[in-house]
């Protein structure tokens, strides 16, 4: 068995003080009233989790036969009459992809039924991983009447893998959809991963990096097409659809153009019999990711023309098969001179979109990644969100931990995601929230919703670090309902994942909860980021992007740190922002600590809010932090025989490492900013 291979779906962690024998009379039969494929998963997933959690396994009616007690599973407007009747009322309030589970009283002498009824197939599929996630839960389902729909039309997955079997970003061993330039021949292990994807509502897979290499480009042709087939059939077998990254040169690279210009007619019909390929092989296909004149991959300007030419090319050739384009907003300039101080790589995104916003065809998405820069362990809510309202948007998130600690440090993201989520922009007066926005409710868009990079590979627990299963969880249940608070995403991982002990749980979702703060305070302090290592990103060097042409971070010298982003005498990236955010970040002295240095250049002697001047909060913090990451770890070891025992000492290796490493952290930022600024450590602690 391998160690944490079933992640959230593990049964037998829910016969910990649960009431199976309520659920096995409960669940003892299954029926579904349909024979689709996604209705056929749903039958498989619950008499699987019944057959597990009770030790008992249901009876499986064979449709159109009809057991007179258990659990109905069926689709909205597909039931027979009387069923249809008896839930009318809730099932009027769901719409595509939502779902109803219900129990309806027996007649007298008759057992009770439970209907899990989908606005869809998907719909039911959702609504029978919620049933698992009660009775995982240990919860009663004797008198259930929940009405659910997802927040968000899309909720997508990210996978940054190359075909060679690398995976760019990636921290859990190599890809599990190709190897040496094939797909991988274990779909296995991919139905598993879809499947927990499904577990959590995630309907849409982009399964390729969007840095799009050669034989990547081929993606597209005719040369993958019975593998990508098979891909999309064990996605779609959980309502999943397939998306794939394309390399805007395509018709030069694989077309035999000698073009890529989107306003040529002939690279116009090129992509449109492409899409005709793909979708006459895969009716279900999802469409295109697109990362163009982004870090020197190809794009429209090569040709004079702008990203609304670009997106509404491939938008026109998708749109008769009713695909999407979803078109990258991280497009900056990365080749800077570091001596031109108005150049501002935190106001490209805007600068570069707001002027097009209303020139975007109506399939075509812009995917905006949830900071201005790059997925630093803090950065301010990019301002691009609040700068479009007529054009489809969607957020990106980063699960796998590039900038957070690499799957070999804890980091719990899902409390980082819900300030990005709750962040009110005031783009149209008070509420306008980045979650309302991405869902498109704000400016009443037709298409949107959330995609992120992926975490997982082939290790055998999926993601390196046992810990950032929760960051996989914790995604795609915001996907569904950003308004989920993060302690009960954090108890319902934590209940599914490791069992019922009280003392595991709380000594799990303390760790949890901590781990985002204590990373950010031994590393990057008050909103500067890229205190890292060029290239793989990983520990610490306080100049290592400094001065470099993809930007400059922190502007430390002897005098004072940070960047100045005001509207007077710095870049105007404030400027971005509505009001009171632009007056707030504009302010040194209304600017929130956690962003001073993101907004402003001071002097290491300036005052923060918390009463500490800047240099002493560096070291209060550096020092603090490496002590907590070795609490973490001591916490941890108090779990010793409470859990599996592989999964207690993988863990625990990775937080023996985290506590060295955030005491190199600690010593390299605290040197170095003793060094530049010639000031004491109040307390007298060692600095080298
Ligand atoms: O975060 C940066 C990464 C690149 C990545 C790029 C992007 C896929 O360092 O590896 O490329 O962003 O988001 O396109």
């Amino acid at each position: 068995k391998r160690t944490g291979y079933e992640a959230w779906l593990r049964y037998e962690a829910a016969q910990y003080g649960i009431v199976r024998e309520a659920y096995a009379s409960q669940c003892s039969a299954i029926s579904a009233l349909g024979s689709s494929k996604v209705l056929v998963t749903a039958v498989q997933e619950l008499a699987e989790a019944v057959g597990a959690i009770t030790g008992q396994q249901p009876k499986i009616a064979a449709p159109p036969e009809r057991l007179s007690s258990g659990v109905l599973i069926g689709v909205k407007g597909m039931l027979d009459p009387e069923l249809e009747r008896l839930t009318a009322d809730d099932t009027a309030q769901i719409g595509d992809e939502g779902y109803l589970l219900r129990t309806l009283p027996g007649a007298a002498g008759e057992a009770d039924r439970i209907a899990v009824v989908g606005g869809s197939e998907a719909g039911a599929l959702y609504g029978v991983f919620h049933l698992i996630r009660l009775m995982q839960q240990g919860e009663p389902i004797n008198a259930l009447r929940v009405v659910e729909q997802p927040a968000n039309g899309l909720r997508m997955i990210n996978q940054w893998d190359n075909m060679d079997g690398s995976i760019e970003r990636g921290y859990a061993g190599k890809s599990i959809f190709y190897r040496e330039g094939k797909f991988t021949e274990d779909f296995e292990r991919v139905r598993d991963y879809a499947r927990l994807l499904a577990s959590v509502g995630i309907n849409a897979i982009a399964i390729n990096n969007v840095n799009v290499h050669r034989v990547e480009t081929k993606l597209i042709t005719e040369a993958f097409e019975s593998e990508l087939k098979k891909a999309a059939d064990v996605f779609g077998a959980y309502g999943i659809r397939i998306f794939l990254s394309v390399n805007f040169a395509s018709p030069i690279a694989v077309g035999g153009l000698t073009t890529a210009d989107p306003l040529d007619s002939s690279v116009r019909s090129w992509w449109a019999d492409r899409a005709a390929v793909l979708y006459r092989a895969i009716p279900e296909f999802g469409g295109f990711l697109v990362k163009a004149d982004s870090e020197f991959r190809p794009g429209p300007f090569t040709y004079g023309r702008d990203h609304a030419d670009g997106a509404n090319m491939l938008a026109e050739a998708l749109a008769p098969h009713g695909g999407i384009v979803i078109w990258r907003c991280f497009v900056y300039n990365c080749l800077q001179d570091w001596r031109d101080r108005r150049t501002d790589r935190a106001k490209a995104a805007y600068d570069h979109f707001t002027p097009l916003d209303g020139n975007f065809a109506d399939n075509v998405i812009l995917q905006i990644k949830n900071g201005p820069m790059d997925f630093q362990v803090r950065e301010p809510v990019s301002p691009l969100f609040g700068g479009l309202s007529r054009t489809n948007q969607m957020l990106e998130l980063q699960i796998t931990q590039e900038y957070t600690g690499q799957q070999k440090h804890v980091c719990y993201l899902v409390p980082l995601w819900k300030e990005v989520l709750d962040f009110d922009t005031h783009a149209a007066g008070e509420g306008s929230t980045i979650a309302k926005i991405a869902s498109g409710a704000v400016h009443n868009r037709p298409l949107g919703g959330i995609a992120a990079v992926s975490n997982i590979g082939d290790d055998d627990c999926w993601t390196g670090h046992p810990l950032a299963q929760a960051n996989l969880y914790g995604y795609g249940r915001l996907t569904w309902n950003p308004a989920l608070p993060a302690e009960q995403i954090t108890k319902e991982w934590i209940r599914r994942t490791l069992g019922g002990d009280p003392s595991v749980g709380e000594v799990v979702e303390d760790i949890l909860h901590r781990s985002w703060g204590i990373y950010e305070s031994y590393t990057s302090p008050l909103g500067v980021g890229w205190m890292v290592n060029p290239g793989h990103h990983y520990g610490p060097n306080v100049d290592g992007y400094e001065y470099s042409k993809w930007g400059t971070y922190h502007f430390a010298d002897c005098h004072g740190i940070g960047v100045d982003r005001t509207i007077g005498t710095g870049t105007g990236y404030a400027a971005q922002y509505h009001s009171p955010w632009r007056e707030t970040y504009n302010s040194a002295e209304l600017c929130p600590d956690e962003l001073l240095l993101f907004f402003h250049h001071v002097p290491y002697t300036h005052a923060l809010k918390s009463g500490k001047t800047v240099i002493q909060h560096i070291y209060d913090t550096h020092f603090a932090g490496a002590e907590e990451a070795l609490e973490l770890l001591e916490s941890w070891q108090t779990l010793e025989g409470k859990l599996e025992n592989g999964y207690f000492r993988l863990a625990a290796a990775r937080l023996r490492e985290q506590s060295e490493h955030a005491k190199e952290w600690r010593d390299v930022i605290n040197t170095y900013f003793y060094r530049k600024s010639g000031i004491a450590d109040a307390y007298g602690r060692l600095i080298y």
